[in-house]
């Protein structure tokens, strides 16, 4: 077994070494060959136990296309790539913004911010303490304004809620939770670029979104660029505008990580533990509900919650949200046939709801299971004490991979893998969760 775990180790840094431009890793060389936001964040988190240098090279190329006003980008173009992505910078036209980088292009939305919890994660496991040392130093600037640019220009209210203003900000691109809205916008099709569908040469039609969620996608886009991406102009012209369960999760566990890098490098911990209180209380008042005893989205157009159970409603118990009895609750939703009870065969975790007529098996973030999201639901099982649960989610992080390959997504009851192949933050997260020194019981 150990031999068996050391292969698989030695496969997971080797796709991770074929992804690597020597600048930043790409997620997957045929369907995303640029950088993106919180992939890095957890390839980094996946480097930091065993390439010091690599793990804090791939954020600081990412924070070197920070825009002016603070935000992250979610894609930073590499510009020596001649690999086809779709939408490109033509179609994302940054140029337009005041607030765009200076000799970088980027896309002009952000994604799910586990930066400040990368960069913790980086400090606590290096070898070379004193470059540890700078390193944070160097980050706190970037991490302080990215958190800053979410609550000024993201949370209107003042809730302590950011919003999103696209489903790709989320990161789970085609979820149930977007149908409503995005089925609210009506993009005259005459008006969109030509939608050049280059993922489907990678992967099959039935493993991506659909063509009419790329419309809306796109549409979203172009409103933005129209709007020289500045936020004001946006929050009152955007049909999409949602409070977003997981992105708001990550964002209170980072404001709990940034308080503690701040501690370490003698700032006042603080404004960042306000924060994340804040969000942490706001999660609980906006997004619980209390009849489905689960966390929904909420949406800001519509002024009313997203009854769409999916994954990323067990997130909140990775930053402690929940209180105990929540937490029960949620584990009764998880440990379900709806999702994966225990003594059921399938891997667990489904991205949603498998008793929902429109369950996909293997159509991305409609019901496959996803590695980093096992692996944030792993911690927040540990988190209340779920040890067998947790250890059921561990080892589908190891045996995934270890059956089928590093893949992008699984099928929750077969284990085969979809998406794209060689997938970095796949490899990175099983090597981050062998070399836990929590999770160590659970290997053999
Ligand atoms: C759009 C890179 C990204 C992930 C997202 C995932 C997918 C992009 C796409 O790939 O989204 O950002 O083209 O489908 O949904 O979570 O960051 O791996």
């Amino acid at each position: 077994m150990q031999d068996q775990l050391y292969q698989l180790q030695e496969q997971a840094r080797n796709i991770l070494s074929g992804n690597w431009t020597g600048k930043f890793t790409m997620p997957a060389a045929n369907l995303y060959p640029h950088q993106w936001s919180w992939d890095s964040a957890f390839i980094a988190m996946g480097y930091a136990h065993y390439h010091q240098e690599r793990a804090q090279q791939e954020l600081r190329s990412l924070f070197a296309a920070q825009w002016r006003n603070g935000m992250v980008p979610h894609i930073v173009f590499n510009p020596e790539s001649d690999r086809p992505y779709f939408p490109g910078p033509d179609i994302w036209q940054i140029h337009r913004s005041p607030g765009a980088p200076a000799g970088v292009v980027s896309s002009g939305i952000a994604q799910p911010p586990v930066h400040a919890s990368a960069v913790l994660h980086i400090y606590r496991h290096a070898r070379d303490r004193e470059q540890a040392y700078a390193f944070l130093q160097e980050m706190f600037p970037r991490l302080l304004a990215w958190h800053t640019y979410l609550y000024n220009e993201r949370d209107p209210f003042d809730e302590g809620l950011v919003y999103i203003r696209h489903p790709w900000e989320s990161g789970q691109d085609n979820s149930p939770i977007w149908d409503a809205a995005l089925a609210n916008i009506h993009p005259d099709i005459r008006q969109l670029p030509p939608i050049r569908r280059v993922d489907l040469n990678a992967v099959s039609a039935s493993e991506r979104p659909a063509d009419h969620d790329y419309q809306r996608y796109i549409y979203l886009v172009q409103l933005f660029a129209t709007h020289r991406y500045q936020e004001e102009e946006i929050f009152q012209a955007s049909p999409f505008l949602i409070q977003d369960v997981l992105f708001n999760t990550l964002l209170c566990q980072a404001n709990f990580d940034l308080a503690e890098i701040a501690q370490i490098l003698g700032h006042s911990p603080e404004p960042f533990r306000k924060w994340g209180v804040k969000t942490r209380d706001a999660i609980n008042q906006k997004l619980w509900n209390e009849k489905d005893k689960f966390y929904y989205d909420y949406d800001l157009r519509a002024q009313s919650q997203i009854p769409a159970k999916v994954c990323a409603g067990f997130s909140p118990l990775l930053a402690k949200i929940p209180n105990r009895q929540q937490a029960t609750q949620l584990y009764h939703h998880l440990a379900n046939t709806c999702f994966c009870r225990l003594d059921e065969s399938c891997y667990a975790v489904p991205s949603y709801d498998k008793c929902s007529p429109d369950y996909s098996p293997t159509r991305y973030w409609r019901g496959p299971v996803w590695i980093n999201m096992n692996w944030l639901i792993c911690q927040g099982l540990m988190n209340y004490g779920y040890q067998q649960y947790a250890r059921r989610v561990f080892r589908t992080i190891v045996e995934l991979p270890r059956l089928q390959g590093f893949y992008e997504y699984y099928d929750s009851d077969t284990g085969k893998g979809y998406g794209a192949k060689d997938f970095s933050w796949t490899a990175a997260l099983l090597l981050d969760a062998l070399n836990r020194k929590s999770l160590q019981k659970w290997i053999n």
